[in-house]
């Protein structure tokens, strides 16, 4: 197909911050619109995410790469056609370096996914079933919700030193009693916080973010709000972290450190930490328990909890191969962590997926902490079939846009009657 326009403009994601958004129509004049999410705690080997860092918007605008769209990519790509893996190798080419640092990953991405939703519209497909032809899968299944109930780090003044406490449904069986797993422990969780007179203020990702004594506290809380829900705790419900533990990771002195614990521990104490949390609480996800330098860390605790845990590597992987290859090789996860602005094509997140997948590992579609909208990675879970999804609480619209988004896919997969 052809395309026949293309343009961007800058919009404003989730925390305030400008970011781009793309609009491309095709020769049959189906159209299509994708905006960009933005990281807080992002990897340090993601994809340049191309900010103008002048003085508007404290340097966080992004008409360099708005611009990038409407001049550099608009003139290649206009009056030409593509399918989604040509057009997204053109997309690597004119940027021409390693990490889309011409261009930015931000306006390649908008491209990339605009075309993918004009094309499905131009195929008369669903988004989900478009992405299920790309990655050769025809088995479209709702997936499992890690919904981020309480916030810290990066995201919540480090109310803890961890970032993310996330309640997964395991055992409800369709999407909406899983969702509505989610919700009432989080309505549950607001109200205990109230009796205990603590605030109930939320983070960047809808979860709450009271001031705690030690991270294991929020472990204990939301044990008490699965319960008050009425949920068995580790039958019906289980726990994730992500402690985005590269963000208090001194790559100096190769110590972690949680002022919330008032503990400075090793890459080897902070494996047995979490082996320790294991056993006391039902973790069955987790994500950066290590920094992205510690491979060593992630080997062992990979070693020690992989059989009967999900390790999953995001700052770790940034959604790129050559990352994903390395952990392989050294046995230092056994889960891909998916975000695509991390890497900045759908082709290549993709490629990155399934590469995970072919090493055994699972993947877990994921949201930013800065979000729009925009509902593509809803489509991303279910049209690659792999079963995961972690986007938040279900609170926030930029969150809910995704949950409300995978009910209106569920009706046709999970009908009722
Ligand atoms: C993470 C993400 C999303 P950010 O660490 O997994 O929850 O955070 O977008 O800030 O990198
Ligand atoms: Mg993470």
């Amino acid at each position: 197909m052809k395309i026949t326009q293309l343009i961007a403009r800058q919009i404003l994601d989730s925390r305030g911050y400008p970011t781009l958004e793309a609009e491309l129509t095709l020769s049959n004049e189906t159209a299509g619109r994708a905006a960009i999410p933005g990281g807080t705690s992002a990897g340090r080997h993601e994809a340049v995410e191309l900010r103008d860092e002048g003085e508007a918007y404290f340097g966080q605008a992004v008409t360099k790469a708005v611009n990038n769209v409407k001049t550099t990519l608009a003139q290649a790509l206009i009056g030409k056609e593509f399918d989604q893996t040509t057009l997204d190798q053109t997309l690597i080419e004119l940027d021409g370096t390693d990490n889309k640092g011409r261009l930015g990953a931000n306006a390649i991405l908008s491209v990339s996914l605009a075309f993918a939703w004009a094309a499905s519209r131009a195929e008369s497909k669903p988004l989900y079933h478009y992405i299920g032809d790309l990655y050769g899968n025809a088995k479209f299944v709702l997936p499992r919700p890690m919904f981020n109930i309480m916030n810290g780090g990066k995201h919540a003044n480090w109310a803890t030193d961890i970032q993310e406490y996330m309640v997964i449904p395991i055992k409800a069986a369709t999407w909406a009693e899983k969702q509505r797993v989610g919700v009432e422990i989080y309505h549950a969780l607001y109200k205990l916080l109230k009796t205990k007179k603590y605030s109930t203020n939320v983070g960047y990702e809808g979860g709450f973010a009271p001031q705690l004594e030690s991270n294991e506290e929020a472990l204990e809380l939301m044990i008490q709000a699965i319960t008050t829900a009425g949920y068995a705790v580790a039958t019906e419900v289980a726990i994730g972290l992500d402690p985005a533990a590269s963000e208090f990771y001194n790559s100096e002195t190769k110590r972690y450190q949680l002022k919330r614990d008032q503990k400075t521990l090793t890459s080897e104490q902070m494996v047995r930490w979490t082996v320790d949390l294991t056993q006391k609480y039902p973790l069955i996800s987790l994500e950066d328990m290590l920094a992205e330098d510690d491979w060593a860390g992630w080997t062992s605790l990979t070693e020690q909890l992989g059989g009967t845990t999900q390790i999953v590597g995001d700052d770790l992987l940034t959604t790129n191969t050559k990352l994903i290859k390395q952990a392989i090789t050294q046995k230092a996860c056994n889960s891909l962590l998916v975000k695509l602005n991390q890497i900045g094509t759908l082709t290549e997140t993709l490629q990155a997926m399934k590469l995970a997948q072919n090493a055994g590992w699972t993947n877990v579609v994921s949201h930013r902490s800065g979000e729009t909208e925009d509902v593509t990675i809803a489509h991303l879970a279910v049209g690659t079939g792999c079963g995961q999804i972690k986007t938040g609480a279900p609170s926030r619209s930029e969150r809910t846009a995704k949950y409300n988004e995978l009910t209106r896919i569920a009706e046709k997969l999970e009908p009722t009657v």
